[in-house]
């Protein structure tokens, strides 16, 4: 397979060489958000704190956290820092309920993004030669239209098919020979699920690669469909807040994502005492735009729990990575007392052969206690027959579940078919506690 570092001079630069190039452009920031921006400026004035505080890159925990609640309380515009009239374009965050989190681009920006793009794109192994498919929303979501110019930018052919009716998605990844797919893991296993299930000759499909962001999934479950589409699938990272996908992507060796450093500066903190971790320590990822003209964001909080890894890639980048992202600390839920992830659960599922890739975890209440309830497809349907059997796989998950868990989970299984699929990102978590 070919394999081209799309930005070599950035991409594969000397650790100084980055960190100076970040301490510049985070003053240029901190100072266009103290000069552009009321709602920093006070947060600046409440402390004391000027833009020449900021003197080496450590001095970045002296700045004020932002969170989603901010963007809340300033929807849509109040956090731009440029004129309206100098925005090119919105997105938003993918949440249909609710009013969107909205970010902008200045013409910069998007060429940035652009840029970053191409280089999560070329680290996957795509070149100008393949067909891709981006089965990812075209709309607010920031997916669709991010990857969409990375692949033109790339030179690879682009079929916008945006996600849903997965009929036709399947009938042209066949015609016209796509050999690349880009969705959510959720989207793609379904794919997966409806080839087998309309029984395609798999000879008919060309794809060698997905690319896969938008949510997690565990490595489990990204083997679960390498195996089933014979493909390669590499990950990528990002979140509408900053700009959508391009803050990190993994090359096709598969070891972590490498973030682009030079538009973005990361830290990892301790979500609930809010010091700054260790290289290598797992928390919360934190992150500062280094570029952004129209929506400059200082030290935000991701909720998501990953670690950061500066060891060498054997690509040939020098680019920090992030690990797989942990969970959300907001989607992690808490039963009894005991933490428990969904891709804890998610990891037993897809390690057990009878029951199909596909799953929903019920948590509510029985009296004062919390319960949590784990649905999956058994996949031999003539287990409907053999109720010996049938208790024999259950107790099994369940078994396998407590282990990782540490806690009991109760385990129904259902008929193929029957829990929802997703053309999008996949709701796996049912909450009916009251609380
Ligand atoms: O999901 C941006 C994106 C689109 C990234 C396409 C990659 C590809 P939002 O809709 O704002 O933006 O959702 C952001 O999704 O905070 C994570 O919790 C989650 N997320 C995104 N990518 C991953 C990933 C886009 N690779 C939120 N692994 C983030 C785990 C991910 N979680």
């Amino acid at each position: 397979m070919e394999h081209i570092i799309w930005n070599k001079k950035i991409e594969c630069a000397g650790r100084d060489e980055i960190k100076e190039m970040q301490l510049a452009r985070l003053k240029e920031t901190v100072e266009r958000c103290y000069e552009r921006v009321p709602f920093y400026r006070k947060k600046f004035d409440e402390t004391g704190l000027e833009p020449k505080h900021i003197r080496t890159l450590e001095d970045v925990k002296l700045l004020p956290f932002t969170t989603a609640d901010d963007l809340k309380n300033n929807y849509p515009f109040g956090l731009f820092a440029v004129d309206k009239k100098d925005i090119v374009r919105v997105h938003g965050s993918s949440g249909t309920t609710g009013k969107p989190k909205i970010e902008g681009y200045t013409r910069n920006d998007l060429e940035n993004w652009t840029e970053i793009l191409a280089r999560v794109i070329s680290a996957a192994g795509v070149t100008s030669k393949d067909i891709t498919q981006i089965s990812f929303g075209y709309g607010l979501f920031t997916g669709g239209f991010g990857l969409h110019y990375g692949m033109e930018r790339v030179g690879a052919m682009v079929v916008p098919l945006s996600s849903g009716n997965t009929e036709r998605q399947l009938m042209i990844m066949q015609d016209f020979g796509v050999t690349v797919l880009v969705s959510t893991p959720s989207y793609a296993l379904y794919m997966a699920d409806e080839i087998e299930k309309r029984g395609i000759d798999k000879s008919k499909i060309k794809l060698r690669l997905a690319l896969f962001g938008g949510e997690g999934h565990t490595e489990e479950m990204r083997t679960k469909i390498e195996k089933q589409l014979m493909i390669k699938a590499t990950e990528n990272y990002g979140l509408s807040e900053l700009g959508g996908p391009g803050y990190s992507g993994e090359c096709y060796l598969q070891k972590g994502m490498h973030i682009a450093e030079d538009h973005y500066f990361s830290e990892i903190i301790d979500p609930d005492k809010l010091n700054t971790l260790d290289i290598g320590e797992k928390g919360e990822l934190v992150i500062t735009s280094l570029t952004r003209e129209a929506f400059p964001m200082l030290r935000y909080r991701t909720r998501d729990i990953t670690w950061l890894d500066d060891t060498p890639c054997s690509c040939g980048r020098t680019s920090m990575k992030m690990a797989k992202v942990q969970g959300r600390s907001d989607d992690m839920l808490i039963i009894r007392g005991v933490n428990v992830y969904p891709s804890q659960i998610e990891s037993v599922i897809m390690s057990t052969k009878e029951i199909q890739p596909f799953y929903e975890i019920v948590v509510y209440n029985e009296g004062y206690m919390d319960r949590i309830e784990v649905r999956v497809e058994f996949s031999d349907a003539s287990l409907l027959d053999n109720f010996k059997k049938l208790e024999e796989l259950r107790g099994r998950i369940a078994h396998d579940l407590k282990a990782v868990l540490n806690i009991e989970a109760k385990v129904t299984l259902v008929s193929a078919g029957t829990l929802p699929r997703f053309e999008g990102k996949g709701k796996r978590v049912i909450d009916k506690r009251n609380r």
